[in-house]
């Protein structure tokens, strides 16, 4: 008797010693939510090495998971930004565009994890006219935010201005929070935000100098001419040959304009480029004047003899090197934040996520800029890691969405979501069981007219199609083929081969739109208010 209540005390003990879960992984986890404004996938190497390494940023993949179909619900900055924070779809949050400020009365996550005993901090860019709720701590760029000495708003002594580079500054600030302020008996939440790469791609100094020496290859769509697609595809503004500033983008200095006899692209091209330049002190200005200005002689030299299709073939370099330039300095400090991570033995339980606002065109189509349902700018790079949940080296092609970070965050912090909250959590995918997430993603773009004139639309997107409606001056419906058309280059919707595709995807869109709760009712409605900001000359 005695030796079997031996036995049974032994196995009971031996029981709970091995299935003790482990202190760690009962704790809740830190979150370090890392975005940056217009990075690319294309321009992330853990996704594609044809243009740039991204050491650091892909270290986050390769420990943790790479997403090959990550995508947003509205592929414009501020609006994104408002779908992560409030879970919710721009028609219900109301930040449809970039012009209206951010409603505050919206819960965001950041909001909840404080409540719920989270340590918060943001720094970097926000955009949305009005300071972030459910931060301990912030310190934003106003509005886009600049390259060179920019503004800062902070929560502790209001607006001041730095000196240094963007990027490098807000990494610095992250890096004192982590270091300085961090309560270390708190789990936290961290947006470490940049600005870069976003327009007028504006690299650091140390950088000027690599950049400009390199060139990369163009791609396949470069010289498209929009055949094949609606009036969305041929009268956007986003044209590298067409569109793009000469001085503000290219960097030709304003007064070789002049000498060269080149117009402005747009009445605010020059200014542009003073206003961001003209923002180095004297220092600064002589490493620009001095790397710039060699590449000014060369294109003065060669300017009047180019052809059309050199001019475009030389904008796509010049706006590769500023771009990815800008890139270069991003991944050095996503490098910096997670060795911090690693030598503070902070790496288990935190989650690191590094995504983008989202996608962008790098010469695809002849383009840059965004906003379309289009691959280039509907996808957006998505890299997670956490230790303690996921398998390092692991890749999953759901069609996951900025609409499901707050879902997620929130189970990570052991808090159930408010119910109105319309994301998918990606634990279950972060723990190896995805079998039911969404098979089709919602999309609906707002802003029109406006900057690069892309027509509202809104679509529904699948493994294998995209059915898409462009309306408010058209009213044109377009489908693609993703399987068969990678480029997105045939719009088949009426091609009677489709016809039963189309008639399948017409009625899942109807029913998503119900699922979502949008409707005709606030497209009009967020056409009047759009119209009436249009009369007042505020857009
Ligand atoms: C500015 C840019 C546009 C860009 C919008 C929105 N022009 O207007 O190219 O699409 O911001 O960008 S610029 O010449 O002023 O840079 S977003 O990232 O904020 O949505
Ligand atoms: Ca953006």
């Amino acid at each position: 008797k005695i030796i079997l209540s031996f036995l049974a005390i032994s196995l009971v003990a031996v029981g709970f010693f091995a299935f003790k879960p482990k202190h760690h992984a009962t704790k809740r986890p830190n979150i370090v939510f890392i975005m940056s404004d217009d990075h690319a996938y294309q321009a992330i190497s853990a996704y594609d090495t044809r243009l740039t390494q991204t050491p650091n940023i892909d270290r986050i993949a390769k420990e943790g998971i790479l997403f090959t179909n990550a995508c947003v619900t509205n592929s414009i900055c501020a609006p994104s930004r408002a779908v992560i924070l409030t879970g919710k779809h721009s028609h219900l949050n109301g930040k449809i565009d970039n012009y209206f400020p951010f409603d505050t009365t919206n819960i965001t996550f950041p909001q909840i994890l404080q409540k719920n005993g989270y340590q918060t901090a943001m720094f970097g860019k926000l955009h949305f006219g009005n300071n972030p709720k459910g931060f301990d701590e912030f310190q934003i760029l106003p509005d886009q935010g600049d390259y060179y000495n920019p503004d800062i708003i902070t929560k502790k002594e209001g607006k001041k201005k730095l000196t240094g580079y963007v990027t490098d500054l807000i990494t610095d600030i992250t890096l004192n929070w982590l270091k300085n302020e961090r309560e270390e008996e708190k789990p936290f939440f961290l947006a470490y935000l940049h600005k870069a790469p976003h327009r007028e791609w504006l690299p650091a100094e140390r950088h000027f100098k690599e950049y400009l020496k390199k060139t990369f290859p163009e791609p396949s769509t470069l010289f498209d001419n929009y055949e094949g697609r609606g009036r969305a595809s041929k009268e956007a503004e986003m044209n590298l040959l067409t569109h793009m500033n000469w001085a503000g983008d290219s960097k030709i200095f304003p007064e070789n304009m002049d000498k060269l006899g080149i117009k402005e692209s747009h009445p605010y091209d020059k200014r542009n480029y003073n206003y961001t330049v003209g923002r180095m002190n004297a220092e600064q200005r002589k490493v620009w004047d001095e790397a710039y200005g060699k590449m000014n002689e060369e294109f003065m030299a060669k300017f009047p003899t180019m052809t059309e299709k050199e001019k475009m073939q030389w904008r796509y370099q010049r706006y590769m090197q500023d771009y990815l330039g800008s890139i270069a300095s991003v991944d050095e400090g996503v490098g910096k934040v997670l060795d911090f991570l690693k030598k503070n033995n902070l790496e288990e339980n935190t989650i690191v996520v590094y995504t983008s606002d989202q996608g962008f065109y790098l010469g695809e189509h002849g383009w840059f800029d965004k906003r379309f349902i289009f691959d280039e700018s509907f996808k957006t790079p998505l890299l997670v890691r956490w230790p303690n949940v996921i398998k390092a080296g692991t890749k999953n092609s759901k069609m996951v969405q900025n609409l499901d970070f707050a879902q997620t965050f929130l189970e990570a912090a052991g808090i159930k979501p408010p119910s109105d909250m319309q994301g998918e959590s990606l634990i279950p995918i972060f723990k190896g069981q995805d079998n039911h997430f969404r098979d089709a993603a919602y999309y609906h773009y707002y802003e029109y007219p406006s900057v690069h004139m892309v027509k509202r639309h809104y679509g529904i997107v699948t493994e294998k199609y995209k059915l898409v409606h462009f309306y408010y001056d058209v009213d044109e419906w377009e489908l693609y083929d993703r399987m068969n058309d990678k480029n997105e280059m045939k719009n088949v919707y009426n091609d009677p081969k489709y016809a039963k595709v189309k008639a399948e995807l017409h009625q899942k869109l109807a029913a998503l739109r119900i699922k979502y709760k949008d409707s005709e009712k606030l497209d009009k409605m967020y056409i009047e208010k759009y119209d009436e900001l249009l009369k007042a000359g505020k857009i």
